[in-house]
């Protein structure tokens, strides 16, 4: 049996399915426990990990057997890949498979912050109804999305902003080709023509602290920030401040620079949306990123190639 180690916690379902067709390790606290895997850990061949785990030069350094890791996931800013690619080992990812559920949350995330959805429920169930109506919320329909990467995620969610008459227009590395919405290389401007800041970009050292003071700046008191890509891509104080003072209207957030710690000081903010990291999380969607972990562990010791390597 080949030997396999779990870096973090993984869903039950996929532990199970790989403790049936492995010999399940586990090593889930922190990189110094690679040093209790003694002897064992000459024979671990593959690694399974998640998002929330790092899997570093370390760790991998001591498995000098290791030959894939396999991520439950589409973002890898866990994995140390350079330090993957230079020891020959594979890693492989869980796209497409979350797309269409990642971008039904971003889309849900942008109504939810403009019409105040979480807050009026928050308004209701509070009694608050009986003195008097909410203020005015913000039109959606009609107004300006800008995307920063349009990546297979990004793109499922323009697809869903078109249905909304929303006016799309993107950032990334380089223009898109064949897609119908323009380009803008300066998110700064980007963020100034936005009714609505969406960030679906890869994590990351290339966009760590991506969206800026300035950028939010230029986003401006009327302009929405949604997150549904990594904590690390946005400097997380400058939005704190940026909310706290006005300086943006509202933010909704799926991911943070600390997961599960989430900045006291947004807790209170009425004009702030926060959901647990859940984009990818209905049961339809783990269920297939599991599969796709495991098909891509079998698929590569079947026949040296992952499905879906990075
Ligand atoms: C996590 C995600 O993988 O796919 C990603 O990149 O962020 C999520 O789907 C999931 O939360 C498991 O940690």
């Amino acid at each position: 049996m080949t030997a396999l180690l779990q870096v973090g916690a993984l869903m039950p379902s996929l532990e199970q399915r790989l403790a049936a067709q492995y010999d399940l390790r586990k090593l889930s606290a922190g990189p110094a426990a690679t040093r209790l895997l003694g002897d064992c850990a000459n024979s671990i061949e593959a690694i399974a990990s998640s998002a929330r785990a790092p899997v570093t030069a370390e760790i991998m350094d001591a498995l000098p057997g290791l030959r894939i890791i396999a991520n439950f996931g589409v973002g890898y800013d866990n994995i140390d890949v350079e330090r993957a690619r230079a020891r020959g080992v594979v890693v492989s990812n869980t796209p497409d498979v979350l797309t269409e559920c990642v971008a039904d949350l971003a889309i849900a995330l942008m109504i939810d912050v403009a019409r105040g959805v979480s807050a009026g429920d928050r308004f209701v169930r509070a009694g608050r109804w009986r003195e008097g109506p909410r203020p005015f919320a913000t039109r959606v329909a009609g107004r300006r999305l800008g995307i920063v990467g349009l990546g297979r995620i990004g793109q499922a969610a323009a697809r869903r902003a078109e249905a909304f008459a929303l006016d799309i227009r993107y950032t990334g590395r380089a223009p898109k080709p064949g897609v119908p919405y323009g380009f803008e290389a300066d998110l700064q401007a980007l963020a100034r023509w936005s009714d609505f800041l969406l960030v679906s970009a890869s994590g990351g050292e290339n966009t760590r602290g991506l969206i800026s003071a300035a950028v939010l700046e230029a986003l401006g008191p009327k302009g929405y920030f949604i997150n549904v890509a990594r904590g690390s891509v946005v400097d997380e104080p400058a939005l704190v401040a940026a909310l706290r003072e006005g300086h943006i209207a509202g933010a909704a957030l799926d991911v943070f620079v600390d997961e599960p710690r989430v900045p006291e000081a947004l807790l209170g903010l009425d004009n702030v949306v926060l959901t647990p990291h859940i984009a990818s999380a209905t049961q339809e969607t783990r269920e297939a990123m599991a599969q796709l972990v495991l098909d891509n562990l079998s698929d590569f010791f079947a026949t040296g190639r992952a499905r879906t390597p990075v």
